[in-house]
């Protein structure tokens, strides 16, 4: 007998899964609770995959041996608690995949901020030093899709919290933590301990031939690694002490020491720059040695590594004011970041949809560096409390187009403005990408 699996979802994972799915010889149906997009239809389609669109019908879903539910589907709705009430094992997408992936390697990189960097970073290291191998998960692209299409030897991973809350049995050869800071609690009943939890599960099933990369000077990381029995062999990061094995920074240089290796590299040859961008690069450093590249390959691909769009990205100077786009800081800590590695006098575009954002944070950096805050967001409320007493311009707009025009006009030559929102984009954008894009143009037009 098929095994009848139901998938939630027609989005990139659901339909990278259907996929996977079918071809590994499951009865597939996939339903989606609103109209799939065309593109998403036509794979179903092509693939011959039953499915359903504009409802869930909970007969035909509740009678399937298994289901995967799309990362994007909180536990809490009501389709999910009629699932779970009936004890169906759930999976996501990053299980199925793991399944059917065979004796490839996968190098899975999870964190609150830099998992994208840092798995393009990893990417670009294996690709430079010819490794067969792909870029699958959160940065956009089916995992199952990729092992049901075009089979590797080797994936690199980025993975979501809530593509590892339903994993049962996924266990990366490198799993790299990069850090663990407040995000997505909505989906956590605003609890910190099971958002961690689920971050720590990229090392749950791990054995002692896997690797373990994280930071040590995270301090949530840290505060938290003890109560999980890591089995894996542990590789850690940090700028604060020197290390027996694995990698950090002294002397403005990156010593990376693994089994008999050793590579030391100055930090002012890495292509990425920021204090942040140095933990991603010591992190994919660490990831690619641990998979045996060598060190000169390495050295070579942290110096020509193209920053990626929407992260700290230079947009244009417009009569000696610099225009940057950080349009994905979309939580406090990344906009942290941000403003640590300001150099000038800073007009900062903030706000958007607030995850629980504790701006306690960043308090102290804005007090130093920041001269106005521009907020870009239907409610700004929580914004304007945090800052009023410290930053004497606060101005509200509610338009890309207005807020680059805003923060131009009190902006002197030598200065920089920084969209660094802290939020998400949802009020008043489709996604980060857009609202990056839409702050671009509106720079252009200046
Ligand atoms: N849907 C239902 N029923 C529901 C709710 C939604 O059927 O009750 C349907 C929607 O109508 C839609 C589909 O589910 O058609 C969308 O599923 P999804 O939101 O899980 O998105 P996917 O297209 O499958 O993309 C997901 C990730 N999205 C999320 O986690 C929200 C993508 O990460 C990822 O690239 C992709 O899988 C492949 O792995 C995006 C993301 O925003 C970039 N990730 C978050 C982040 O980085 O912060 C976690
Ligand atoms: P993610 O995929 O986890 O969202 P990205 O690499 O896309 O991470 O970066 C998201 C945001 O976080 C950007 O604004 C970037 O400048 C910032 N950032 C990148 N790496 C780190 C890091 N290691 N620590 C803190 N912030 C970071």
């Amino acid at each position: 007998m098929k095994k009848n699996l139901v998938i939630l979802g027609a989005g990139e994972s659901g339909v990278g899964a259907a996929i996977l799915a079918i071809r590994q010889g499951y009865s597939v149906f996939v339903s989606d609770s609103t109209a799939i997009k065309p593109v998403y239809r036509d794979e179903l389609k092509a693939h011959g995959v039953d499915y359903e669109e504009g409802l869930h019908s909970m007969d035909r879903i509740l009678s399937a041996d298994e289901i995967m539910k799309s990362p994007g589907i909180p536990e809490k709705s009501e389709l999910m608690k009629k699932i779970r009430a009936k004890g169906i094992p759930v999976i996501s997408e990053i299980e199925l995949a793991f399944r059917h992936m065979g004796n490839s390697k996968v190098v899975a990189i999870t964190g609150s901020n830099g998992k994208t960097t840092t798995t393009a970073l990893t990417y670009h290291i294996c690709r430079h030093a010819q490794a067969d191998c792909a870029l699958v998960g959160n940065i956009g692209y089916s995992f199952a899709k990729q092992v049901a299409l075009d089979p590797k030897p080797l994936y690199i991973a980025e993975v979501s919290s809530f593509q590892l809350d339903d994993i049962k049995t996924f266990r990366p050869d490198v799993a790299v933590l990069t850090n663990i800071t407040e995000d997505h609690l909505d989906r956590y009943d605003y609890k910190m301990e099971n958002y961690v939890h689920s971050k720590f599960r990229i090392a749950e099933n791990q054995g002692p031939d896997d690797v373990f990369i994280y930071n040590l000077d995270d301090e949530v990381t840290m505060k938290n690694i003890s109560k999980y029995p890591i089995k894996s062999t542990q590789a850690p990061i940090t700028m604060s002490k020197e290390l027996p094995q694995g990698a950090y920074l002294a002397n403005a240089k990156m010593h990376l020491k693994w089994k008999t290796e050793e590579m030391q590299m100055s930090i002012t040859d890495f292509a990425i720059k920021g204090k942040h961008n140095q933990y991603n690069s010591m992190a994919a450093s660490m990831a690619a040695t641990a998979l045996d590249i060598r060190k000169d390959k390495i050295r070579e691909a942290l110096q020509t590594f193209q920053s990626l769009e929407h992260r700290m990205e230079t947009v244009a100077t417009v009569r000696g004011v610099e225009f940057v786009n950080d349009s994905k800081a979309t939580n406090v800590n990344s906009t942290w970041f941000a403003l640590e590695s300001m150099t000038k006098p800073v007009i900062l575009i903030l706000g958007g949809v607030d995850k629980g954002n504790d701006y306690g944070l960043i308090r102290d950096l804005v007090q130093e560096k920041v001269k106005a805050i521009i907020c870009m967001g239907t409610d700004n409320s929580k914004i304007l409390d945090a800052f009023s007493d410290i930053v004497p311009l606060i101005e509200q707009t509610g338009s890309a187009s207005e807020a680059v025009k805003m923060a131009f006009h009190y902006a002197n030559k030598g200065e920089v403005v920084l969209l660094s929102p802290a939020c998400a984009s949802f009020d008043l954008f489709k996604n980060y990408e857009d609202r990056g894009n839409q702050f671009k143009q509106a720079v252009k037009e200046l």
